[in-house]
């Protein structure tokens, strides 16, 4: 069972297992790490007031922020409802930030730009917000933002809010959930929001689909200026960085922003309107990152003249409601009993060479509208 010691602060303290960020002490349950005791039909609900948490959200409250995300990323289907219904009060307050993705490889130095970037906006008077998507965290494991000693300063800033990675697995799940907490973040206020995710590929393209403005932390050295980067995610970043530009690192830094730009020049670039550059900055001295906050502010400027920003995140929304169809769409499917009766024999019948695939998949659709 859950120990309220080991609670992090956003959990509402009358709160079971279903919470999508817990820290448990290690492995108790199931493999998953859930415990097999659930609170389904025991401990008596109380009833979320939507109100109570969006009249807190709207004023800025932090507890209230963190327990409205806490709400959004939970994976119990009854708080599905009142989860939105939270999003439907805040949507009109939202809209305002600027939603900035962050990639790079592991040790790039993602984290430490992340928090000297963000302290430099907070004594500017901005509101910042990180979340990060990390599919494969969970907090048992060590999450993206698990150590929030990385980010030291900006952990202890009361004008930031960190969050860590939301557990609960696939990809498309954490992504709706850090989506939905962007929103809540927005409506409570905050004018930057930092969405920091790892370099693997699925998940830039997760991070991209939702942000306004992507930036590629990269760094020097190995030999290989490509560093395993692959070319699809230089062509959606708006801007590179190539970080760690200090001491002895500094003139190799400089020489690998000019090898970026030559390469840069025969891309296509992601914004419209907007040419790619490459930069350098040193997230440990803080040079070079004023320069960054002046690239993105002439981005935002420029892609709001042209109608850019806005056509961008009205499609984002076409695309995100899409594929919120799709994947519920796939959960009743693969849950509906006729499939899950005929699945295991239509399988071993296209496992076994008797039967096509795709008329494997008719069958199954056809048993799927059989009911109705
Ligand atoms: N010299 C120097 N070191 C840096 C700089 N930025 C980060 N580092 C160091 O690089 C290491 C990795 O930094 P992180 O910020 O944890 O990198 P990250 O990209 O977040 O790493 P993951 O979260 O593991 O993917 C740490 O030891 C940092 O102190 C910099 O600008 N200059
Ligand atoms: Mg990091």
């Amino acid at each position: 069972m859950t120990d309220s010691n080991i609670r992090p602060e956003w959990t509402p303290n009358d709160a079971g297992q279903e919470f999508a960020s817990q820290v448990m002490k290690g492995v108790i349950g199931g493999h998953d790490g859930l415990s097999k005791l659930t609170n389904t039909g025991q401990a008596p609900r109380r009833k979320i007031d939507v109100a109570v948490y969006a009249d807190g959200v709207l004023a800025g409250n932090r507890a209230m922020l963190a327990r409205a995300i806490t709400l959004v990323e939970s994976n119990a289907p009854h708080h599905l409802q009142s989860a939105q219904e939270l999003l439907q009060r805040l949507l009109p307050h939202t809209g305002q930030s600027i939603r900035i993705g962050i990639t790079g490889v592991p040790g790039a130095g993602k984290s430490t730009f992340i928090d000297t970037f963000g302290s430099y906006l907070t004594t500017k008077g901005y509101k910042v917000a990180v979340l990060a998507i990390d599919p494969s965290s969970s907090v048992t494991r060590g999450s993206i933002l698990g150590d929030k000693t990385r980010m030291e300063n900006l952990s202890r800033d009361e004008n930031a809010f960190v969050r860590p990675s939301p557990t609960g697995g696939m990809l498309g799940g954490v992504a709706r959930k850090t989506r939905e907490s962007m929103l809540v973040c927005e409506a409570a206020g905050y004018d930057v929001i930092l969405v920091e995710t790892v370099g693997t590929g699925q998940s830039e393209i997760t991070v991209r689909s939702m942000v306004d403005f992507f930036l590629l932390v990269l760094i020097t050295g190995a030999g290989d200026e490509l560093q395993g980067i692959k070319k699809g995610v230089i062509e959606i970043a708006d801007a590179l960085l190539i970080n760690k530009a200090d001491g002895d690192n500094k003139i190799p830094a400089q020489t690998a922003r000019s090898e970026y730009n030559r390469v840069l020049h025969f891309l296509t670039s992601a914004t419209d309107g907007w040419t790619t550059r490459a930069h350098t900055a040193s997230a440990l001295t803080g040079e070079g990152i004023e320069n960054i906050w002046n690239v993105i502010q002439e981005f935002r400027l420029n892609t709001t003249k042209s109608g850019v920003m806005e056509s961008r995140r009205q499609e984002q929304l076409r695309e995100w409601l899409h594929t919120v169809v799709e994947n519920q769409l796939i959960d009743f499917f693969f849950r509906h009993p006729n499939i899950q009766s005929a699945l295991p024999n239509i399988e071993e019948a296209v496992m076994s060479g008797e039967m096509p695939a795709t008329a494997g998949a008719q069958s199954l659709l056809k048993l799927l509208m059989a009911d109705e």
